[in-house]
């Protein structure tokens, strides 16, 4: 049966892997349901006053008590996609975090924390590999 995934990553931590981001995405809903498209599009104006903040935060915080996984890429430090992990933790909602040892050290907060399944990865065939193997796991 297909999961909802909740997908995070950065956006206004900084947009520099928007397109790892799709990709990962895409990939997820070629079997899942991936409830947070919108974190991977390459359009999105982080400047943009549109939605009002509250109304994001509320949308984002029942999608995350619905969801049955989260996989969030943390190579881009956010402080939302750290709120999203705790969130989540709290409602007891399974979360992989994937990251490119290379190019950041994950906060302590992250690795220090048992609940957290971390998954450090070098490239996208690497990243794919271990999204599969969760993917057939959950
Ligand atoms: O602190 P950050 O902005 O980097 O936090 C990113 C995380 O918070 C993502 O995983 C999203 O799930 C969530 N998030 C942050 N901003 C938004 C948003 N609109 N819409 C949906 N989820 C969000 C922001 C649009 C605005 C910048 C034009």
């Amino acid at each position: 049966m297909s999961k909802n995934i909740y997908f995070a990553g950065s956006i206004r931590g900084g947009r520099q892997d928007a397109a790892l981001y799709q990709k990962i995405i895409a990939f997820l809903q070629q079997k899942d349901r991936v409830l947070t498209e919108h974190v991977g599009n390459l359009s999105l104006n982080i400047h943009e006053q549109g939605q009002e903040d509250q109304a994001i935060y509320e949308q984002d915080t029942a999608w995350l008590r619905t969801a049955d996984l989260v996989i969030a890429e943390c190579t881009r430090p956010s402080l939302g996609v750290g709120y999203e992990l705790a969130y989540a933790e709290r409602f007891k909602i399974p979360c992989h975090i994937f990251y490119r040892p290379a190019e950041t050290a994950l906060s302590a907060m992250l690795t220090g924390d048992s609940y957290f399944h971390i998954h450090p990865y070098t490239d996208w065939h690497d990243l794919q590999t271990q999204l599969a193997t969760i993917m057939q796991r959950q």
